[in-house]
């Protein structure tokens, strides 16, 4: 025998998608339970995304959610992007109609919103298992999990698949309406954790012969780098002597900069992907960020990506809950995939322009060198750039 519940939204994922959807229905009135598979210390400990548009930020601040961040988070106005020995500034708000980005943590984000909703009494289950989706052609969706050693079922209104890349929740969608476009770069990035102060003011993106190399920043006392590496690197073939040789190769330039050194505490190999699936809904389920969509890393578009996501999914489902209108709701794939293949493009473009492929010949590499090259000396160019950097208007 399996327990029943009932609540409007089964959201299966308390990713940044999930919980964001789980907040902005709540604001609209509408209820929902978030199913998590991990723990609530894992995921609030997780460390992936640092770069936050300035349409999440004022979403997460119009949202009630945002207080932590203005307080804590890092306003930056511009990047650096490093080849040929230079250093060359990209500055967004001259580019980009006053928009800046802001560097706080997806981790401190996901702290945020989980104590938002658990504050405001909502529930979030965590350490579920077996989730599985069931009559999601129909208008009563159910959702059956084990939870604490007894099974479960959910039932609800509609479904929300944000269970990221790796979740069951588009496996579920037929494979006769569904398609998938897996565009997979042969490179990784070697992502470090280190206990420093900061080496730079602004991030810093550099395309070098040896492979591309990124400085990001998380606080005062800890910073983020980024090293292009081959996709099956394993962590140990990276000592960190090895680390700090190919840091200072890539990253010094006959500028005179220095990369201060300190404390590795995390070393983790990213793959690098581009996915998309199509459409975003079937029937009674919704896909939204990660579960739908991933990008390679280095236009640092994900969790924005999944932020867009979910505020057309909550205004949708108000819509519906509200007034009984489905015209929102079905127009939510087709408005969420043209950003999605607009920010598919730009983290490509950026991916494509920034990293070293062994299979390149001459040629390849002077046109990365001509493209680089007309970011830094073309307004047009270094707009396109910005615009797309800090973000789209939000939908
Ligand atoms: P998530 O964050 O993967 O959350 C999905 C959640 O679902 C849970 N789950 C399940 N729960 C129940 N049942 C199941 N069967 C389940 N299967 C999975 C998982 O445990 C998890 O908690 O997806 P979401 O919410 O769509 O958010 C997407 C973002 O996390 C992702 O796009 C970003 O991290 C990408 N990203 C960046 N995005 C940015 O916007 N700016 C950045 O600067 C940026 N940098 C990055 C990044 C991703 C990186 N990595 C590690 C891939 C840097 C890196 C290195
Ligand atoms: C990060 O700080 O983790 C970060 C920054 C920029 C990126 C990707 C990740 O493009």
């Amino acid at each position: 025998m399996s327990r029943a519940l009932r609540t409007q939204v089964a959201i299966v994922g308390a990713g940044p998608a999930g919980l964001l959807l789980s907040h902005l229905l709540h604001l609209e009135g509408i209820e929902s339970v978030v199913l998590e598979s991990r723990s609530r210390s894992e995921i609030e400990s997780t460390i992936r995304a640092g770069v936050l548009e300035q349409g999440t930020v004022d979403l997460l601040v119009e949202a009630g959610v945002g207080e932590r961040m203005k307080r804590e988070g890092f306003v930056h106005r511009g990047i650096h992007l490093r080849f040929g020995g230079r250093s060359h500034r990209i500055c967004f708000p001259e580019l980009a109609d006053g928009r800046c980005i802001t560097v706080y943590a997806q981790h401190e984000v996901i702290k945020d919103l989980v104590r938002a909703r658990l504050d405001a009494g909502g529930r979030i289950l965590f350490g579920v298992e077996n989730v599985s989706l069931h009559d999601l052609a129909t208008h009563a969706p159910r959702v059956r999990f084990r939870h604490d050693g007894a099974e479960h079922e959910l039932r609800g209104d509609f479904v929300g698949g944000c269970d990221g890349f790796h979740g069951m929740a588009r496996l579920a969608m037929p494979t006769a309406t569904r398609r998938d476009f897996l565009h997979t770069y042969p490179l990784g990035w070697l992502g470090l954790l280190v206990e420093a102060p900061p080496s730079t003011d602004e991030l810093i993106y550099a395309y070098h012969p040896r492979g591309f190399a990124l400085v990001s920043t998380r606080s005062p006392t800890l910073q983020r780098f980024y090293l292009q590496c081959d996709p099956g690197d394993r962590v140990a073939q990276w000592s960190d002597d090895r680390i700090w040789s190919e840091l200072h190769a890539r990253l010094e330039n006959t500028e005179g900069w220095h990369l201060t050194e300190g404390r590795i505490t995390q070393k983790n190999v990213v793959a690098m992907r581009s996915f998309v699936c199509e459409p975003m809904r079937h029937g009674r389920l919704f896909l939204a960020g990660d579960a739908a969509h991933i990008v390679p890393p280095t236009g640092a578009k994900g969790l924005n990506l999944a932020v867009a996501d979910v505020r057309v999914l909550s205004r949708a489902m108000a819509e519906f809950f509200r007034a009984g209108r489905t015209d929102p709701l079905d127009a939510y794939s087709a408005t969420a995939l043209r950003r999605v293949w607009r920010t598919e493009h730009f983290s490509w473009w950026m991916t494509s322009m920034l990293h070293h492929f062994a299979d390149a010949d001459e040629f390849q590499q002077r046109l990365q060198l001509a493209q680089l090259d007309q970011v830094i000396t073309s307004t047009a160019a270094a707009k396109a750039l910005a615009e797309n950097y800090v973000g789209l208007p939000l939908p």
